[in-house]
This record gives structure tokens, C-alpha cells and sequence, in this order.
């Protein structure tokens, strides 16, 4: 009977291994997304909309990633063929310039309605157009999220005035509770920012100069700050930081928006008190995107997806649960976020138009204007990459010290000597033995 049971447990295994590989490309989608960036049964409900607006099948590959970079290299090196994944502003940009993205072809659509165009912010849209100002990167990418970078705080032991410069990352009161975001453009810039705070007052230099600043002098600048931050780091974290920010193991984080939104709502129902602010020297504003790689093997579906989650009570689902600012700037968005009992009006005109100008919505996930006016864009440093990606590496110390190499240098010539000795001892009472 066991044996029965193996056989039919294997061969329902190789059924089913047999009938996706038998799938069509064509009925397949290969989605590659941030990690903790969709709510649950989007997908599902996807391929079920795929079905009734095409008449065709499809099935999604959803897989994930946590650092930018390594998408990209995916893309750029390995010539993954994934038929949408979502990059940030400074990757769209790098991915504009190197031609390793496809224009989006609307007419693909056929009749159904098109989400992307009826909803875009008039934000999103100059914000997209700022990437590259040859190429409309609103003809090749969707924004899906969007936000800022600043510092989300324990109320208990940080206090907003604290939390309000970059300067609180090296403030040795929180020593040990300190989290970085291990994103090393996001990291930049808001350090960059902090130290040239003063050419800024002086109107020496632009929030955008900044961005574009790939100097050897500046990236040593940054280095030598991130190491005296260091010891008062407790970790640099991809996605887990917003977690350990709810259970007090630290106090202070510098995160996305989108995070420190999802941490302030679960700490709220354990008793913890958690804030955000960006700091007043200024920040970087982001954006995620959907683009369709020149390697895509299905870009009608691609194309498609990028619609779906443009449909409003899509976008409204996603932000419900990731807690982060969704880019569609439909009527029904503002209507799922306003809550006067909550909130303070802000001015939101520049995202969902005039009717917008006090409205009372979440100011971390959609900030007052004169939040956006101290924070720029990230754009690419093209070749300079290579630059930031090793002072990161020296920063966190995942390349092995001098002393390292010394030490085990030296475990391995003992090794090798105490091999030796103990062969040629044993050689030799062999020998002796013989004789
Ligand atoms: N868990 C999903 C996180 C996605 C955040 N993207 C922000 C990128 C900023 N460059």
C-alpha cells in the first residue's frame, strides 16, 4: 500500500511539473517584484481578469527581490527574460539610457477600458518626465508605489525634534538601536544632503546637483560619516527593519515611507508608539515602476498586469495592505484615504488636482507640498555605480579586513605545516616498523 501511495504521490508530482512545462510561453507572465509589495489574492484575481478581457489562459511566475541592483544585473548581465518587474526612478532612468526597456504599446489593450492613462497623477507624470529629459519615460514605465525617504521613530524614547535631522542615525543616545536601510542610493543621498547642508542654505548647490553628485571627494565624504555611524547600528535591513521598529528592538530607522506607514499601524495594535518625519535638511523622493525588458517573451499580458493594478479598487487593495502611497491618482484613491477624524487637511492639489487642496489624508503617505519641495529624485550615475557599490561594501565590512586575510592566512599554514608533520612522522614509523 506504501508503496502505492509513493507511486501516485510521484506521479502527480511529474503531472503537474509535466503541464506547466507543456504551458505556451505566451501563457505564461514572469512578474519580478520588490519582496512585501502586493496584497494577498492580487495575482489569482489577475490571471481570473486576464481570462474574461482576453479569452486566453495565463499563468504568473510571481518571484521577488529586495535590492535593486541585483534585478537589474538579472536583466543587464543575465538577460533574464521576466515580462515586467518593477525597478525604482534612478533603474527606469538606467534602463532608459541602455535600451533594455520596450515602449508601451497601448493598442494592445483591444477593448478593454485603459486603467493607466485615465488614472495617472499629474505628479507622477512631471515626475516622470524628469528621469530623462530626451526620453518621455511616461511612454515606457507605470509608477506603482511611491514615497519618501526620513527616519520612522519610537515616541517613547525619540522625540520628533530628534528624529528631524540625519544627524539622529549618529546620535549616540540611540546606540545599538539604530537601523539602515540597506539600499545604498537611499542611503546616499540623504547622508549627501546632511552634509552639505550649509552649501544648500547658501544656494551653493541644488537638492538635484546632489543627486547627480558622484564625486570621488563627496562618495569618501559619505563613507567616512556612514563609519562613524556604524557603531550604533544595529542592522542594515532590507525589509525586516519595520518589524523589529514594532517590537523595540530599535528606535530609530531610516526607512521608506511605505514601511514606516505598515510599522506605525501594527505597533499601534502592540502598544508601541511609532513616528516619521523626513528631516528638515531635505530627502529624496521615489518612486517603483512597471516597465516591460526588451527580453519579455509575453508583453501583451506585461502590459495588461501594468493595467490591472492601475484599476483603482486594485490600487486601493494594494496600499490597504502594504501601507504604501499607491501612484494612480483616481478620484476613488483620495475617497479610500481621507478620514477627518485622523488627519489634518493638507495640500494635495499637486497629486490629484485643484479639488484637492485640504484634504484630510495620512501626511506620510501623501506629504503637504512643502515636504516635496526639500526633496529630489534619485538619477543614475551610470559607470560611477561601481563606485557607490564598493564604498557600501567598505561601510558594512562584508569585504574581508587586512587582518581577516592575516588570520587566515596564518590557520591555513598550520594546517598545511601540522598535515606535513604528522605525514612524515607517520612515514617514518612505518619505515621503522618495515626495518
Ligand atoms: N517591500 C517593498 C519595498 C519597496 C520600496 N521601494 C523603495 C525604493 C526606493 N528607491
Amino acid at each position: 500500500m506504501k508503496k502505492f501511495l509513493r507511486i501516485a504521490v510521484f506521479a502527480a508530482a511529474l503531472f503537474a511539473a509535466l503541464s506547466v512545462s507543456a504551458k505556451e510561453r505566451n501563457q505564461i507572465l514572469k512578474v519580478y517584484n520588490w519582496s512585501d509589495y502586493i496584497a494577498e489574492g492580487v495575482v489569482e484575481d489577475f490571471e481570473k481578469w486576464y481570462f474574461e478581457q482576453t479569452g486566453e489562459e495565463i499563468e504568473v511566475i510571481y518571484m521577488t527581490f529586495d535590492v535593486n541592483e541585483s534585478m537589474l544585473s538579472k536583466i543587464e548581465n543575465g538577460h533574464e527574460d521576466y515580462d515586467v518587474v518593477c525597478p525604482s526612478d534612478y533603474i527606469i532612468e538606467r534602463m532608459l539610457n541602455t535600451g533594455l526597456i520596450l515602449p508601451l504599446d497601448f493598442s494592445a489593450l483591444g477593448n478593454t477600458p485603459n486603467y493607466i492613462e485615465a488614472n495617472r497623477s499629474p505628479y507622477i507624470e512631471k515626475m516622470f518626465r524628469a528621469i530623462n529629459p530626451d526620453i518621455d519615460a511616461n511612454l515606457y514605465s507605470v509608477a506603482y508605489m511611491w514615497g519618501t525617504t526620513g527616519i520612522l521613530y519610537n515616541t517613547a524614547f525619540v522625540t520628533r525634534e530628534e528624529a528631524s535631522t540625519w544627524d539622529v542615525i549618529r546620535n549616540p543616545k540611540f546606540s545599538g538601536k539604530i537601523l539602515i536601510k540597506d539600499a545604498p542610493r537611499d542611503v546616499y543621498g540623504p547622508v549627501l544632503i546632511y552634509l552639505k547642508q550649509d552649501e544648500l542654505r547658501k544656494g551653493a548647490v541644488t537638492l538635484q546637483d546632489l543627486m547627480m553628485d558622484s564625486s570621488d571627494e563627496s562618495v569618501e565624504a559619505v563613507k567616512n560619516y556612514l563609519l562613524e555611524v556604524k557603531p550604533g547600528v544595529c542592522g542594515w535591513e532590507a525589509d525586516l527593519g519595520k518589524e523589529q521598529m514594532t517590537k523595540n528592538r530599535a528606535y530609530v530607522s531610516l526607512n521608506w515611507s511605505g514601511d514606516a506607514k505598515w510599522a506605525m499601524g501594527e505597533a499601534e495594535s502592540v502598544g508601541v508608539s511609532l513616528d516619521y518625519v523626513v528631516p528638515e535638511e531635505g530627502s529624496t523622493v521615489w518612486f517603483d515602476g512597471w516597465v516591460i525588458p526588451k527580453y519579455s517573451k509575453n508583453t501583451k499580458a506585461a502590459l495588461y498586469w501594468i493595467n490591472f493594478l492601475c484599476r483603482p479598487d486594485i490600487a486601493i487593495r494594494n496600499f490597504e495592505e502594504m501601507g504604501y502611497s499607491p501612484s494612480c491618482g483616481a478620484p476613488e484613491v483620495l475617497e479610500a484615504m481621507i478620514d477627518e477624524e485622523l488627519y489634518a487637511p493638507v495640500d494635495l492639489s499637486y497629486f490629484f488636482g485643484e479639488d484637492a487642496k485640504a484634504v484630510c489624508v495620512d501626511p506620510v503617505l501623501f506629504p503637504d507640498m512643502s515636504v516635496i519641495e526639500r526633496c529630489a529624485l534619485e538619477h543614475d550615475w551610470g559607470r560611477d555605480t561601481e563606485k557607490l557599490l564598493s564604498m557600501w561594501q567598505d561601510v558594512k565590512g562584508s569585504r574581508a579586513s587586512a587582518a581577516t586575510y592575516i588570520v587566515i592566512a596564518a590557520v591555513v599554514i598550520a594546517a598545511a605545516a601540522y598535515f606535513a608533520v604528522s605525514a612524515a612522522s607517520k612515514r617514518s614509523r612505518r619505515s621503522r616498523k618495515r626495518r
